[in-house]
């Protein structure tokens, strides 16, 4: 790590050059200067180095280099690039690729390596990388050192980055139950996610409002649990659809599909699969979590999340097991003298660790890993060591960063959500607190610190619709996705608000609908 002296003069160089300003998320190390190169778009291409592993054919970076042409040069007009016929001595017309291994049509993991370098000099127009994500990291940081200038011409400066993301783990969970979001709404959202640098998508599918997702097995649950079956749900092809969207960008697609609680959707689809509620002696007509203390629910699980396994590829599934209501499971006297004879007392903790260890055996017997809520910790249900828990709760039952010393201490991996709800909101500049967030502030090992494999900017959809998604969740979730990527050291409120505003306008450029920062205005015209 680059020592606080030079990590400043560091930065004092790249904001002198005035340009690299935009940067965002900050790389891990920068120096740039104010020598510049044009670029021409007409003559402007990406290559492969004849060495590279990656070659034409490739088609992560056959159709990144399509978009990254396009957002750089789609708005010049002809009389633009024809312009006014200056000679410009310096010119960097190629940025050549170098990725060390292959793999183009492989899916993005946990474990994938992001590191680039990209170096802009007499020389060359550079970049390297060991993987195709991280070049697409690389073109995504060299689409945001290239400006133009007030007549039209496109410049890029002396620059060398080298840079990797300081936490493995950089999603977004938005949530598809509560409203339905159009398929465009989410694809739009995988591209600003990659123009950030996130890299999984956390999609949570299904909730108590609406169960959109078309399963194949079990056709009636979308058919009797969405909003809409013709209109709001998603299909096989829609899924597809969007593990490939991601893919291209370098993203892993988690679903989560929430038990035993937030079920309410699936009854209406499954007989006898939610628990019947009592009042006294007698039904009273209302549902509660899935019911665990039926064989039919376990055999319903498994041919569920076969399903589920074989059509989500990522190895991480999310099985939720957050915010159990134990209400109706008291009243029912069937699932009393279930507790009675399993010997759980009054203890419904017992009874909610019994549903989820038997569906972790069932999700470990399809050779996926697992992603749960942190009351499956906080419940101390048995789960296998390599369980990733997220911490969700700010407070109760003790603080987040408490919360991440006792999950690390036990040895899971963890995730940190809990001081990054994109959905809260509140007047004033709230993407400062999710960006002063420093989630190893907490005392524990090394060790334990390397367990906090990243976090999870979330937006719960309770009222968020396609309406109002883009400029909620931009440029604030921008916020987090520099936390997780940057060094920690890049904390200055004043630094980060100066590029977060210019990245705001970029992504207006873009067609992005992101929302202000503060007062003022945006330098560029954009449609
Ligand atoms: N929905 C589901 C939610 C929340 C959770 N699970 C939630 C509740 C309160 C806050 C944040 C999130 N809306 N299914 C908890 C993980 Cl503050």
């Amino acid at each position: 790590m680059a020592s606080s002296t030079l990590w400043f003069s560091l930065l004092l160089a790249a904001a002198s050059a005035g340009l690299a300003m935009a940067l965002w998320p900050w790389p891990q190390y920068i120096q740039t200067s104010d020598q510049r190169y044009a670029l021409l778009p007409k003559n402007f291409n990406f290559q492969y180095h004849a060495g590279s592993a990656a070659q034409p054919g490739c088609s992560v970076l056959d159709q990144a280099f399509q978009r990254y042409r396009h957002l750089l040069f789609n708005t010049v007009s002809d009389s633009l690039t024809e312009h006014t016929g200056k000679q410009y001595q310096a010119e960097k017309n190629t940025l050549v690729l170098f990725v060390a291994t292959p793999g183009c049509s492989h899916l993005p993991t946990l474990e994938s390596v992001e590191n680039y370098t990209l170096t802009i000099n007499d020389e060359q127009c550079f970049l390297l990388s060991e993987t195709v994500w991280g070049a697409l990291r690389g073109l995504e940081t060299f689409s945001q050192l290239i400006w133009r200038s007030a007549d039209g011409t496109f410049f890029i400066n002396k620059t060398d980055i080298v840079d990797f993301p300081r936490f493995p783990h950089r999603g977004l969970l938005l949530d598809t139950s509560r409203h339905y979001l159009p398929l465009s709404s989410i694809l739009d959202t995988l591209d600003v996610m990659a123009y950030n640098k996130f890299n999984v998508f956390h999609w949570h599918l299904v909730d108590d409002s609406s169960f959109p997702y078309d399963s194949i097995t079990f056709p009636e649950l979308a058919r009797k649990g969405s909003y809409n079956p013709a209109t709001h749900i998603y299909t096989m092809q829609d899924v597809k659809e969007v593990i490939e969207y991601a893919r291209l960008r370098g993203i892993r697609v988690v679903p989560e599909f929430d038990t035993p609680g937030h079920t309410l959707s699936w009854g209406a689809g499954v007989p006898e699969l939610l628990t019947p509620c009592y009042s006294g002696s007698e039904p009273s007509g209302t549902f509660g979590p899935v019911n665990p203390i039926l064989n039919s629910t376990y055999e319903f699980m498994s041919s569920f999340f076969l399903e589920v396994s074989s059509v989500f590829p990522d190895f991480y599934l999310h099985l939720g097991g957050d915010e159990v209501d134990f209400s109706c499971w008291k009243s029912n006297p069937d699932v009393q003298a279930f507790m009675k004879k399993k010997g759980f007392g009054d203890d419904f903790k017992q009874l909610e660790s019994f549903y989820i260890q038997m569906l972790l055996n069932i999700v470990s017997a399809y050779s996926k890993g697992y992603v749960v809520w942190q009351e499956v910790f906080d419940n101390k249900v048995k789960v296998r060591s390599d369980t990733i828990i997220q911490v969700w709760r700010e407070e109760a039952p003790v603080s987040y960063l408490k919360e991440l010393e006792l999950v690390t201490q036990a040895g899971f991996r963890a995730l940190l959500s809990a001081p990054w709800y994109l959905n809260r909101i509140s007047y004033g500049p709230d993407w400062k607190t999710f960006y002063m967030v420093e989630p190893l502030a907490f005392d524990g090992s090394p060790e334990q610190k390397a367990q906090v494999i990243g976090g999870e900017a979330c937006m719960w959809g309770e009222y968020v619709d396609s309406t109002n998604l883009v400029p909620r969740l931009w440029p604030r979730a921008g916020a987090v996705a520099e936390r997780l990527w940057s060094n920690s050291q890049i904390t200055d409120l004043e630094f980060a608000f100066k590029r977060l505003t210019k990245f705001r306008c970029e992504l207006l450029r873009r067609g992005v609908q992101a929302q202000p920062l503060n007062t003022g205005y945006c330098e560029q015209d954009f449609e």
